[in-house]
């Protein structure tokens, strides 16, 4: 199939536009469920909030951030851990795929007390 230059050309000005104007919106389009964005700080010996619901299946967006030095956060339930060093976002991106409770702790020893940083992740209907 053959197609002239100019059709071509018309074509992706059309498709350029069109994207223009959806990013105009703001912010852009999210299709699906929404992400579930939950802020966790971390300070000696403990998190905030030290219980995090999420709803199965949904995108789970955990933005750590600490206080005062590393930390750790390990949920060996759901296999996922990251560590939280103070002064940054530190991300963990995960898609709950089970219900239960499951225990999350500290594993960057943090000092007298960090035996009792921990906490509870809820994944729920
Ligand atoms: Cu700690």
């Amino acid at each position: 199939m053959k197609i002239p230059n100019g059709a071509l050309l018309f074509a992706c000005a059309v498709v350029l536009l069109a994207s223009s104007v959806v990013d105009l919106g703001g912010g852009g389009i999210s299709l699906g469920q929404e992400e579930q964005v939950i802020k966790v700080v971390a300070k000696r010996f403990e998190y905030s909030p030290n219980t995090i619901t999420v709803k199965i299946g949904v995108p789970v967006d955990l933005e750590f951030t600490s206080l005062d030095r590393l930390h750790g956060f390990n949920c060996p339930g759901l296999s996922i851990r990251t560590d939280i060093y103070p002064g940054k976002v530190n991300r963990l991106q995960f898609v709950p795929q089970k219900k239960g409770t499951f225990p999350f702790h500290c594993d960057n020893f943090c000092g007298s007390g960090h035996e009792g940083m921990t906490g509870t992740l809820l994944v729920t209907d």
